[in-house]
């Protein structure tokens, strides 16, 4: 039985790989942090084959510890402080965990190989949140890095450290530069769920505002149960590489806008949408548009959702949690 070793279990992509693993047979191990994280519950309930393991990236022992506890052939580090906006008011901690996490992740990988190093694969999750201020169009796997964010830097970091990684010994080490990436257990601090959630209130007359900053930044917008598969498609190659992993669309937050409320049958959102300046970011990453032929040749990978049914599923879900909710 293959074995694997998430970190992040506890996010989005956490989720969806580990019931893909879990679906192809794997014994699935996840690293969990804190002495009383509330998302336990969540992993146990969604996938009870998962053994949850406690550590933390910002301490390497423990990363030992886990390592050596779960044996694994395949490590997908995933665990990250993800969202862009708090990176700026918490930019020493996000380059620890973010940064400095994956290299300890690395390094706690080469140790648990010892003399055999081709004996784990490893994923690292990187982002399109590295290409930063615009340098081409669409963005590939040798486009220019200029990263606008502490995130950005920090994630910079460690898609090189994994590169360093697979050059310095031999690490079957792989970099997934994902573009933006969304779902029904998307985090509401982002601006898809927020919208989403936001629209399903207004339609319950639960709510009559929402506010949000920039409306005019373009992301190329996927489903995450789709890109989970190409992180797990990176590993089964026989060589490591580095992919993009994109839609190659791109939409506009106010086009988002226009899914989501016409999802809920409600028309002109303007009556309810307000700019504030506190979403609005020091820097910002104007557009994202990502060339994804390298995977789709490579990999045999492909987005198999649309942005509008993408938002239409956010949505669908959003109306049936907040209804449930309210009751
Ligand atoms: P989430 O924010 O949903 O999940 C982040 C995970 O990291 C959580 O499980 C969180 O645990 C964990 N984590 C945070 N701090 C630590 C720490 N100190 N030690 C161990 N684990 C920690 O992110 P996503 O699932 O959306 O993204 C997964 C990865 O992919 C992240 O690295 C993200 O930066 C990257 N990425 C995401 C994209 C997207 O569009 N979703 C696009 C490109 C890259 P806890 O629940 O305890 O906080
Ligand atoms: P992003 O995602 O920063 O691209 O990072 P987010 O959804 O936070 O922002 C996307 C764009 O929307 C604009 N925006 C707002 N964003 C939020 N969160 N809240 C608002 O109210 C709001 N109003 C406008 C933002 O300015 C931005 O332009 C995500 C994360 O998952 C990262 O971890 C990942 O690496 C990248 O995607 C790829």
């Amino acid at each position: 039985m293959t074995r694997a070793l998430i970190t992040g279990i506890t996010g989005q992509d956490g989720l969806y790989l580990a019931e893909l693993l879990v679906s192809k047979g794997y014994e699935v191990f996840g690293l969990i942090r804190g002495q009383n994280n509330p998302k336990y519950q969540l992993v146990r309930d969604t996938i009870p084959e998962v053994t949850l393991l406690t550590g933390d990236l910002t301490d390497v022992s423990s990363l030992v510890r886990v390592l050596s506890l779960s044996q694994p052939d395949e490590v997908y580090n995933l665990g990250a402080i993800s969202f862009v906006a708090y990176s700026w008011e918490n930019a020493s901690l996000t380059s620890d965990v973010t940064g400095k996490g994956v290299l300890n992740m690395l390094e706690a990988t080469r140790l648990y190989a010892g003399d055999d190093i081709g004996k784990v694969r490893f994923y690292q999750a990187s982002s399109s949140e590295m290409y930063g201020k615009v340098q081409q169009v669409p963005q590939r796997e040798d486009t220019l890095l200029w990263p606008r964010s502490p995130y950005g830097v920090a994630k910079v970091f460690g898609h090189y450290m994994t590169i360093n990684y697979r050059e310095s010994y031999g690490m079957h080490a792989s970099s997934g530069i994902l573009f933006n990436h969304e779902s029904p257990r998307r985090g509401p601090e982002f601006v898809t769920r927020k919208v989403t959630q936001a629209v399903a209130r207004i339609s319950l007359g639960l709510q009559d505002s929402l506010a949000l900053g920039n409306l005019e930044s373009e992301r190329d917008w996927g489903f995450a149960g789709d890109y989970v598969e190409a992180m797990w498609r990176m590993l089964q190659q026989p060589e490591a590489d580095d992919y993009v992993v994109a839609t190659g669309q791109t939409h506009s937050i106010r086009d988002l806008l226009d899914a989501a409320f016409a999802a809920a049958d409600i028309e002109d959102w303007s009556r309810f949408v307000t700019q504030d300046p506190r979403f609005m970011r020091p820097a910002e990453v104007d557009l994202l548009i990502g060339d994804a032929t390298k995977a789709r040749t490579v990999l045999g990978w492909k987005p198999t959702v649309a942005f509008p049914e993408l938002i239409g599923m956010m949505v669908e879900n959003d109306l049936r949690e907040q209804a449930a909710l309210a009751r």
